[in-house]
């Protein structure tokens, strides 16, 4: 046996000095996978964390034999607003399970159908402002994106409308999200015991968080008051449907599932989920896309035919749920995107006992190992130049050809990405529509910077529009 490599430590802090905070934090790492090599371990005060970032590692701990979902300090911290939710769900939580098995069926691929009326109605609130911005000012992408995406979640599903693009400002919520997730993300990096210093910011947090809460209460209250029980979204299963037991397909642990609805408390959670996990990650992963079709004139030009070839030069495309389907290209420039800027940067799993990991690497049951994504996404198996954004990576064929755990945007097996296909058939209409519509005018000479909270965004980026005519 081996130690896992590590940078020289201080005592007690660790390597708190040399990792920078926030959103730099990320790129350090991954530079660290560079120098460091796949697997290294950095400890920050008391945590220590063990970062993976290669095929090899991350196929042996995609194993859910040997590993299963670990639920990190970071994500603790957000237990104070999301609770036992599903994202912040400890794995042995019944109501995970529960849960899980009440919300699946409404985030099948056919359930997209349901949603596809309401997504495009959406999409058209953005099409319409984005109308007025061509040709005069520039938009804030993702800006937009947020307010898309969390329009589409709550009406989809809670049949709640933000109304974000009548709002000059992000919607409260969405302010008040931003902050609390910041400022839980700052105690994960600070010195222990300094947050009694922080009062002020403690005190903001409790005021966000009541907000959120309230707001949730407000949305759950509005529908028991419409008397409606057979509105089968998100809301509507969480409220009237009853769970069977069953086992769990891992483990073979009977699930405690009680016959129960969920309870008030957890179906406020799994609202917050939602309405976090549900905007923040898709938004970014549109504000990308946008970036890259941007910068790349020739995928552009490829995107646009294949719409074209699909709507044709009318002035208001009519897709439908089939559409979605056809527009394959579009999806390959979402992927690579997700590629190169997974919006969701990390997941962490651990072993359920103490093991060896890589054939040398002992670890602990139940210590944190975090894959980092980005890194995972540019291993060597991925070819040559890593760096170049090439939706070709994703054709068919090479799909076909590809090691299954070398693309992990959506983390990995039962605790993966719930609202995956949601979020592809959301982000595949807007995208065709708005390459159908408009040529994006890189107008600031855009650089790419990341941005990040609990997900990644480009920083800043900002683009002119203007309306396409029919020969260009
Ligand atoms: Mn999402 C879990 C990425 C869109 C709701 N999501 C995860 C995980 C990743 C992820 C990675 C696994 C995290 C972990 O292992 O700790 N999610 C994404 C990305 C997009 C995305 C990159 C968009 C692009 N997610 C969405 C959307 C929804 C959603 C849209 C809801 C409508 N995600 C979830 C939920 C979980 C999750 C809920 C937790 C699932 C579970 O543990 O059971």
């Amino acid at each position: 046996a081996q130690a896992i490599p590590e940078r020289p430590a201080l005592p007690l802090i660790g390597h708190a000095l040399g990792i920078p905070r926030g959103a730099d934090g990320l790129v350090h790492l991954m530079k660290e996978v560079k120098e460091l090599g796949p697997v290294f371990r950095v400890r920050v005060f008391g945590t220590e964390t063990v970062l993976v970032g290669g095929l090899d590692l991350v196929t042996e701990l995609s194993d859910e034999t040997r590993f299963r979902k670990n639920v990190h300090p970071d994500l603790v911290e957000i237990r104070q607003i999301a609770g036992d939710g599903l994202f912040t769900a400890f794995h042995h939580e019944a109501n995970w399970q529960k849960a899980h098995d009440i919300l699946m069926p409404a985030f099948s691929l056919g359930a997209m159908r349901g949603y596809h009326a309401t997504m495009l109605r959406v999409a058209r609130s953005l099409i319409s402002k984005w109308d007025t911005a061509a040709g005069a000012q520039p938009v804030d992408v993702p800006e937009d994106m947020t307010r898309l995406t969390f329009d589409t979640i709550g009406l989809c599903g809670f049949d709640y409308d933000f109304e974000s693009f009548r709002r000059d400002e992000p919607h409260p919520f969405v302010a008040a999200m931003s902050r609390a997730l910041a400022f839980t993300q700052a105690k994960g990096e600070s010195i222990p015991g300094t947050e009694l210093f922080r009062w002020k910011q403690a005190d903001q947090f409790r005021k966000d968080a009541e907000l959120m809460t309230n707001l949730v209460d407000e949305v759950i209250r509005q529908r028991r008051a419409s008397g409606d029980t057979g509105t089968d979204d998100l809301l509507g299963r969480m409220l009237h449907t009853l769970p069977h037991s069953q086992l769990r397909s891992s483990g073979g642990t009977p699930n405690q599932a009680t016959g129960e609805p969920l309870d008030d408390v957890n179906i406020r959670h799994q609202v917050i989920t939602f309405l976090i996990a549900g905007h923040e990650t898709t938004s970014g992963a549109l504000s990308f896309a946008l970036c890259y079709l941007t910068k790349h004139p020739e995928v552009l030009a490829r995107a646009q035919a294949e719409v074209d070839a699909l709507w044709g030069d009318t002035d208001t495309p009519e897709p439908d749920y089939g559409d979605i389907g056809k527009l394959t290209y579009i999806r390959q420039v979402l992927n690579e995107s997700l590629r190169l800027w997974p919006t969701a940067p990390a997941f962490a799993v651990e072993p359920l006992e103490d093991t060896v990991i890589g054939g040398t690497y002992p670890v602990r049951k139940g210590e944190t190992l975090m894959v980092l994504t980005p890194a995972l996404h540019r291993d060597p198996a991925w070819g040559e130049n890593v760096e170049l954004f090439d939706p070709d990576r994703f054709t068919p064929e090479r799909e076909a050809a590809r090691p299954v755990h070398l693309f992990k945007p959506f983390g990995n097996g039962e605790r993966a990405c719930i609202g995956r296909q949601f979020a592809l058939h959301e982000a595949t209409l807007l995208l065709g529509l708005l390459v159908h519509r408009y040529r994006l005018i890189d107008h600031a000479d855009y650089q790419l910077k990341i941005k990040q909270s609990l997900t990644i965004k480009p920083d800043g980026f900002t683009l002119k529009l203007a309306r396409r005519t029919s020969d260009e």
